[in-house]
């Protein structure tokens, strides 16, 4: 049985939920409140960073959206969410290293920096320049890998359509407006998108980061700091 530990709002859970859905797979949720849950013995035995998402299967516990989705694609490879073809699979894997390491930092700057101008202004150009990139990428195909949905959707397609609620239109980027719109209407897409009364007290959440940013630090140094403690003191009696 597959458990997904998780929360609605989280950027790195919703693409893990995605594939499940997209791959019709059975599953239980397990929804996780940041603001401790994942400090406690019980989830810190699942995953000791602390961090959700993570997966179980039977006995197997997997922590870090990557590595999930790709343990996703090999044991449950129908639908595929990867092509096979070398070229295909490098764009593939470009749109979702971007949007792991450009975009998704944008969207955060784009809502934690409201009364920073030159921070925004930062945030709004890095956006907008890999909206640029993605527009050139997709041209008029359905998909980034042409006629096959594969993951490039289920990660860039989590961020990618929020962004006109951050204040930047899709306007000037058709291809990827088509797209957008085509995924916001997937059955999958509808369950996970969060309404717009959700999205905004997630950015109110997320706007108080900085405090909360300073708390997970602390708590996160005195759990190592144990952890540690009690691996050097069973290497010593061993
Ligand atoms: N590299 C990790 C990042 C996961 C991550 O940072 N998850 C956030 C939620 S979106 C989290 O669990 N944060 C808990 C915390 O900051 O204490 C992945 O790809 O799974």
């Amino acid at each position: 049985m597959l458990t997904l530990y998780y929360n609605r709002f989280s950027l790195y859970s919703r693409p893990v939920w995605l594939a499940l859905l997209e791959k019709n797979l059975s599953f239980d949720l397990v929804s996780l409140k940041l603001n401790g849950d994942q400090f406690e013995e019980e989830f810190l035995a699942i995953n000791p960073f602390s961090r959700i998402p993570v997966l179980i299967d039977d006995d197997l516990q997997i922590v870090e959206s990557l590595a999930i989705l790709d343990y996703l694609e090999a044991k449950y490879p129908t639908p595929a969410l990867l092509p096979t073809q070398a070229k295909v699979l490098a764009k593939v894997r470009m749109v979702q290293s971007i949007a792991i390491n450009e975009l998704l930092p944008a969207v955060v700057g784009l809502i934690i920096h409201l009364k920073n101008p030159s921070e925004l202004e930062y945030a709004r150009q890095r956006a907008m320049n890999v909206l640029s990139f993605f527009e050139d990428l997709l041209e008029d195909k359905p998909y980034f890998a042409g006629e096959q949905f594969t993951i490039a959707e289920i990660v860039a397609g989590t961020l990618v359509p929020d962004l006109p609620k951050l204040g930047i239109s899709l306007g000037s980027y058709p291809h990827l407006d088509r797209w957008s719109q085509h995924l916001l209407s997937r059955e999958s897409w509808q369950t996970t998108q969060t309404n717009l009364e959700e999205f905004d007290n997630f950015q109110r959440h997320l706007r108080i980061l900085v405090r909360i940013w300073q708390k997970r630090r602390r708590q996160r140094t005195a759990i190592f700091a144990q952890r540690n403690l009690q691996q050097k003191s069973s290497y010593l009696t061993e």
